[in-house]
């Protein structure tokens, strides 16, 4: 039980190395997605606040995510082991908007839909929507999940959503990221809110069976 502690405290100031050991432990007794609500998001809330406080600064803040990289690393392998069928079960976009380079979070979602069969095509970070909506087209896409992390770049997805419903009114959009709520998400038109990685998989079932 000592290394739960640690798994917090190493992503406030540890290394990428301790990351990886503490997770593996955690692991033998702890299920990976509770590994990632219980630890690793409320440690990098924590190191938000302390940046936007100013007691710390940017290169600790990317020092943090990295180490969660590392963590992540090793809680994925997990979360692929328990997952065996290779039938797809539908296509999804996931994309990090505009403006915004945050995608962890996004990367957590990637791995659990993958790991329950959905085949997934990452536009990656800082995504403009113009690629967004070229990649909904080209793929026939029903499902299009989009992350953002900040105030100013939930406008971005307000306009993502918009060129989507333009080109294609039947596509579905569920999105997600700390800045984010079910009001909001209501507010800038998409089809769904999506909390956690598991809300995320309830969602594409809903869509895509
Ligand atoms: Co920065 N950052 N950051 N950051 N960063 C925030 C977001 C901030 C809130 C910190 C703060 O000040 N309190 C703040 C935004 C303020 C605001 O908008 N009001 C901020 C800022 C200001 C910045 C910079 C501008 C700093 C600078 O350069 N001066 C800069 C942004 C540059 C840019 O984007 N243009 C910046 C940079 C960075 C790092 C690169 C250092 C790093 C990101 C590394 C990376 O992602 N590769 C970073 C980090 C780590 C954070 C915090 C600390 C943590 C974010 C995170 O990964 N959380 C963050 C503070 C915070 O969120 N409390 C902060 C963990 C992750 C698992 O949660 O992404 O919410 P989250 O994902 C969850 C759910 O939300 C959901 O599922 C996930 C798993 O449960 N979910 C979805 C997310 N997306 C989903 C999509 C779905 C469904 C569910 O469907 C598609």
């Amino acid at each position: 039980k000592e290394s739960d502690r640690d798994l917090f405290e190493i992503i406030l100031s540890g290394t990428k190395e301790e990351a990886k050991s503490v997770t593996a432990e955690l692991l033998e007794y702890k299920e990976p997605l509770d590994i990632i609500n219980d630890y690793i998001v409320p440690a990098l809330d924590l190191i938000g606040e302390r940046y936007e406080n100013g007691d710390i600064f940017l290169p600790q803040l990317i020092r943090s995510a990295e180490t969660v990289k590392s963590s992540f690393e090793i809680i994925k392998e997990k979360i692929f082991e328990s997952s065996s069928e290779d039938i797809s079960n539908g296509k999804i976009i996931l994309a990090t908007v505009n403006g915004d380079i945050h995608d962890i979070g996004k990367n957590i979602v990637k791995v659990l839909l993958e790991s329950y069969n959905y085949e997934i095509i990452d536009l990656g970070k800082n995504v403009s929507s113009e690629t967004i909506v070229k990649a909904a087209i080209e793929n026939d896409i029903k499902l299009v999940g989009l992350s953002a992390l900040m105030t100013t770049t939930v406008k971005s997805m307000e306009d993502t959503i918009e060129k989507l419903k333009d080109t294609d009114p039947s596509v579905k959009v569920m999105v997600g990221g700390a800045v984010l709520n079910k009001e909001y998400s209501e507010m800038i038109n998409a089809d769904f809110y999506a909390k956690d990685a598991k809300e995320a998989v309830e969602i594409a079932k809903t869509v895509l069976g």
